[in-house]
């Protein structure tokens, strides 16, 4: 009984303690109902038309090949294969190669898209050490015409603790698990968790770091922000421009408005996939990007028990 009365004691005492808080803040009444709203103090804006970002998605093509039997497959080093736009014929597309080989053997996506992050500080006279008045940090941008609405993304002071999970959107599956020696070949659908980017929880500082992605890039490159640089990809056609407006709220509903809007330049992104060409053209071909004749005759992916010269040169088939 005795250790069923002391906690109810202490939540009595505990009680006493926020109820006086609560008296001697309590100074004055017309404040009390309305409040006051936020401060917006900085706005620090880091744009980055060219941000590079790879990923490493060896075992992705070692996973897939071994569904269709080949157990030894060896990812070589090569020049990759990669379904481009024509740039002389924006209704066709060619098959681009690139300049140098890799010097490591495996099979990898590569590009640039424009990254932004807004770092804003904002403080508000009712925030106490126990709770912050400020409710939502925001950052918003129109949506091209003939589209009237605004897409909002959210500002968090989480230290970049929180975890935002989103499913991958290629068609081939991201999450394996690859062990060769062992035979083990296990993949299904990647969930990445995505990070505000904030540094410090709790200073008052919000951030949000996020991809504007062009809406033809590729969704092995979007997968690839995702997983590598944390970042959702926001939908931007390349050489547009985003106005981004930056607001905050308080508890009690009073919004404050940074004065000046912040423009972003939407850049044209890139997109490669390199080294071995085999694999990068079966990842293509399984994410129904290519037609996987196309495949047959590039070079790379070899097995020695069943495929010596390499699976796209003994096995795949040609049209
Ligand atoms: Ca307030
Ligand atoms: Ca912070």
């Amino acid at each position: 009984m005795m250790s069923k009365r002391t906690p109810s004691a202490l939540v009595s005492i505990a009680l006493l303690a926020v109820l006086a808080c609560s008296k001697t803040a309590d100074t004055a009444p017309e404040r009390r109902i309305f409040g006051s709203p936020p401060t917006i103090e900085t706005v620090t804006p880091i744009f980055n038309p060219q941000a590079p970002v790879d990923c490493d998605f060896t075992d992705i093509v070692n996973a897939l090949v071994c569904n269709f039997g080949f157990l030894d497959a060896q990812p070589q080093t090569g020049r990759g294969w990669t379904k481009a736009v024509d740039p002389n014929d924006p209704n066709k597309t060619i098959v681009v190669f690139s300049d140098v080989p890799t010097t490591v053997p495996g099979t990898f996506i590569e590009g640039t898209y424009t990254e932004l992050s807004f770092t804003v500080k904002v403080t508000d006279p009712e925030s106490t050490a126990q709770q912050s008045n400020i409710l939502l940090v925001s950052a918003s941008y129109q949506l091209p015409p003939p589209s009237t609405t605004e897409d909002t993304l959210v500002l968090f002071d989480d230290g970049g603790q929180i975890n935002f999970p989103f499913e991958q959107k290629a068609l081939v599956a991201e999450d394996c698990t690859v062990d060769i020696p062992n035979q083990i070949f296990d993949c299904g659908g990647a969930i990445y968790n995505i990070k505000s980017g904030d540094l410090v929880k709790g200073d008052g500082v919000y951030t949000r770091k996020f991809a504007l992605a062009n809406p033809g890039a590729s969704q092995f490159l979007n997968d690839c922000i995702k997983r590598s640089k944390k970042e959702i990809p926001v939908p931007a056609s390349a050489g547009s421009t985003l106005q981004f407006k930056i607001e905050a709220v308080d508890r009690q509903g009073n919004l404050s408005t940074w004065p000046t809007k912040l423009p972003a330049v939407v850049g044209t992104g890139s997109f490669v996939c390199n080294g071995d060409s085999c694999g990068c053209c079966l990842l293509h071909a399984f994410s129904q990007l290519a037609d996987i004749r196309d495949c047959h005759g590039q070079p790379g992916l070899i097995s020695p028990s069943q495929a010596p010269d390499g699976v796209c040169i003994d096995i795949i088939q040609g049209f």
